[in-house]
């Protein structure tokens, strides 16, 4: 019938099965296929139709490859108003995710059946986008208003047999055969002479909304919606659906959602999703490159970072051994990692049952020869070269050959690490973000040993861990951390020029950072960056750390102390501005003989984000990073860079490569060459009228 959707009638039931690798998103061919057989359909001998999917998923949404080109007949809606049409019964069988257009697809269809681990979602919203094929009108009419804006604006699936308490999927299969299930359950509603149920057949009461419902809504989603617009046009979708009738409702989604695709929001989130793909795969490395089976894991030092990376093992199943020098610090790990779990289970996003079976995976030992036949070990103990080399000298003595040693440093050379062993090929950097159970975000560090099939490992079971992996060469501070120098320094900077902490930071709030960067300091702690300064052989310039340092010298060490930056309210942890902190920004400059000014709102965005620009150039020149779109998500998932501006490498492609090229010579001329120097491929690329996009596409 097409090559990507077949039709055939079994046992009088019309099954249309697409088959469009790899996740059946509706490319133009599928919608066609689709709509062509429902249409066949409604001449034969069938007696109802099911609709289902080979391969890993029911569809998981639109083909995002297809937005921002012209559009193909059929669309989607016409489709679904096909479906939604059909004489005979429409049942869809859903199995892995069904997603966005995908699930609309479904709610289009009278029935819905599901095998246990199936799950439905819109997700639209992660992509700065709404569901615009009837998603938000049919979820609030089938699962009312609340629970159908707080599924469309979280973007988040929900499992199958949550979804059938919501009224989503009517019946949970037992999952063994899907086509054979679905078939019987599409014979029991003809046999039972089942109602042709259509969705836009129910309408929701009005009166049932409370006054101010949708305000409130509105307010509460726009406190973590960090500036995207999506939630907002979300709502009003919603709110169509209450009260309008369907069609008019239809056309109201139908208008924000072109309204949201052609927003810069959706280009850089649709980047992001892209990005994060692509940053999984390793250039040169063939995708059949072998992996290593990792069955047991051993993590050196139990401290924050060791635990939470025990955490993100025991989270999927794998067996994980904590090796510590002594019981004392031990039981000191385990029992922090007991005290997260048990905060999960309060906040009732884990049973005590799920616990249990996690904390029995995790295992402690202060002895090396307990961890001997492990397949992986991750090293995360203090930040020392020389402590480092000694671990990884002794692992190399015991643990069993082929098995992969990572460290989890942030800065150290991975190379001097693997060299500490005979076996450098299977020594690699597992650089975690913490706490390292909650952040997404994995740098894998390339030595230049590594093997391939540590690699691909490494990737494989990052992906496998919930993280999102990008690769990086060796350097000091690999991509994030190197990047961040310069942010933090001008942050500083821009203290003793005149701006305030709470300018810093709101302004930085504003552009879409999770946290800003002088807030960030406090919550990591300011004693840590003095520590490290303290152990340079160099002191550094002032500039860069002077009120830093004054700052931990009077005890305020950050949020630990209730002080650092800001003062904090002790029981709600708010930050409040400290004109004590003001008045020792004021002496600071002046004994540096700075002239303090006004700065405006634009100098502060350029002075912290360009630095983040101009280092990823020279990250991306010097082989570091594969690709712009891999610093990219290095920034969002472990930096709290907005995903609506698309990381600082797509931010610089929109803002334009020479504006960002004017403003770093203007900065250098004014600010003074030594922190502002264009990086040479930033130069390159603006004088070409190039972008980093451009770079990417040139260079593979
Ligand atoms: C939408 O539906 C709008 C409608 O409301 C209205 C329209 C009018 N399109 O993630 P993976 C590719 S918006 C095209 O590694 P997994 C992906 O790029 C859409 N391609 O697999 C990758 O390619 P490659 C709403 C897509 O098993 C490959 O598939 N839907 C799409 O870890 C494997 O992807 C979504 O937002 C797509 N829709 O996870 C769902 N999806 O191999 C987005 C994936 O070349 N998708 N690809 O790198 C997902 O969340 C995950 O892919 C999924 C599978 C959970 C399905």
């Amino acid at each position: 019938m097409s090559s990507v959707v077949s039709y055939e009638v079994i046992n009088n039931v019309g099954v249309i099965k697409v088959n469009s690798p790899p996740v059946n998103a509706l490319s133009q061919a599928v919608r066609e296929g689709i709509l062509n057989a429902v249409q066949a359909a409604q001449k034969d001998e069938s007696e109802a139709i099911v609709l289902m999917c080979e391969g890993r998923t029911f569809i998981a949404g639109a083909d995002i490859t297809e937005f921002g080109k012209p559009p193909m007949e059929p669309s989607l809606p016409a489709m679904l108003a096909v479906l939604e049409s059909s004489s005979k019964l429409v049942i869809a069988a859903i199995h892995g995710t069904a997603l966005g257009g995908g699930f609309e697809t479904a709610l289009a269809c009278n029935y819905r059946c599901a095998v246990p681990s199936a799950k439905v979602g819109l997700p639209e919203v992660k992509l700065g986008l709404l569901p615009g094929a009837g998603g938000t009108q049919r979820v609030p009419r089938i699962a009312g208003v609340k629970a159908a804006l707080e599924m469309i604006t979280s973007g988040n699936p929900v499992p199958a047999a949550q979804a059938n308490d919501m009224g989503l999927i009517d019946e949970v299969l037992a999952g063994q055969d899907l086509q054979a299930e679905a078939i019987a359950y599409a014979r029991e509603l003809v046999e039972s002479g089942a109602l042709h149920n259509r969705v836009r057949d129910i309408t929701i009461d009005p009166a049932s909304i409370e006054p101010g419902f949708f305000d409130n809504y509105r307010k509460q989603v726009a406190k973590r919606a960090r500036g995207q617009i999506a939630q907002d046009r979300i709502i009003s979708c919603v709110e169509a659906a209450v009260n309008l009738p369907m069609d008019e409702g239809l056309e109201v989604e139908r208008k924000l959602f072109s309204e949201l695709i052609t927003s810069p929001q959706s280009k850089a989130m649709r980047h992001a999703f892209f990005a994060e793909r692509e940053a999984a795969k390793i250039k040169g490395l063939p995708k059949d490159t072998p992996v290593r089976d990792i069955k047991k894991v051993a993590i050196i030092g139990s401290g924050t970072m060791g635990g939470g990376i025990a955490m993100c093992f025991a989270n999927v199943g794998i067996p994980v051994q904590l090796v510590e020098l002594n019981q004392e610090a031990l039981d000191r790990g385990l029992g922090v990692i007991q005290k997260n779990y048990s905060i999960t289970v309060k906040k009732g996003k884990l049973s005590e049952a799920d616990m249990a079976k996690r904390l029995a995976l995790i295992t402690g030992t202060t002895s090396y020869d307990d961890i001997k036949d492990v397949d992986l070990v991750i090293e995360a103990v203090f930040e020392n070269p020389d402590i480092k080399k000694e671990v990884f000298t002794k692992l190399d003595a015991t643990v069993k050959q082929g098995a992969i040693l990572a460290t989890n440093t942030s800065y150290q050379d991975v190379n001097m690490i693997a060299e500490a062993t005979k076996r450098p090929q299977d020594v690699v950097g597992m650089h975690f973000f913490s706490p390292a159970n909650v952040m997404k975000l994995l740098e894998v560090v390339r030595g230049d040993k590594t093997a391939d099939d540590v690699l691909s490992t490494v990737m494989q079971l990052g992906k496998k861990i919930g993280k999102v992996c990008a690769l990086s060469r060796v350097c000091y501070g690999f991509i994030g951390n190197r990047m961040l120098t310069g942010y933090g320094r001008q942050a500083h900077m821009l203290l003793l020029d005149g701006a305030t902490p709470t300018q810093v930071d709101s302004v930085a709030e504003k552009f879409g950072m999770a946290m800003g960067p002088l807030a960030v300091g406090d919550l990591a702690g300011l004693d840590i960056g003095y520590k490290a300064r303290q152990a340079l052989a160099e002191k550094p310039d002032p500039r860069t750390c002077i009120i830093a340092d004054a700052l931990v010298e009077s005890g305020r060490l950050g949020q630990k102390s209730g002080a650092g930056y800001y003062k904090y309210d002790p029981a709600t942890r708010a930050r409040q501005a400290d004109p004590e902190v003001e008045q020792l920004i004021k002496d600071k400059a002046k004994e540096l003989g700075i002239t303090q000014r006004d700065i405006s709102e634009e100098e502060i965005v350029d002075r912290l984000f360009f630095p983040l620009i101009n280092e990823g150039a020279l990250i991306l020149e010097e082989g570091i990073a594969q690709r712009p779109g891999d610093i990219d998500i290095v920034y969002l998932y472990g930096y709290g860079f907005p995903v609506a501006k698309g990381g600082p490498m797509f931010y610089a492609d929109q803002v334009g490569l020479q504006k960002v090229y004017d403003r770093i010579c203007e900065f250098r001329d004014t600010l003074g060459a030594d922190f502002w120097q264009p990086a040479p491929l930033l130069e390159k690329l603006a004088k070409e009228g190039k972008t980093f996009a451009d770079w990417a596409k040139e260079n593979g």
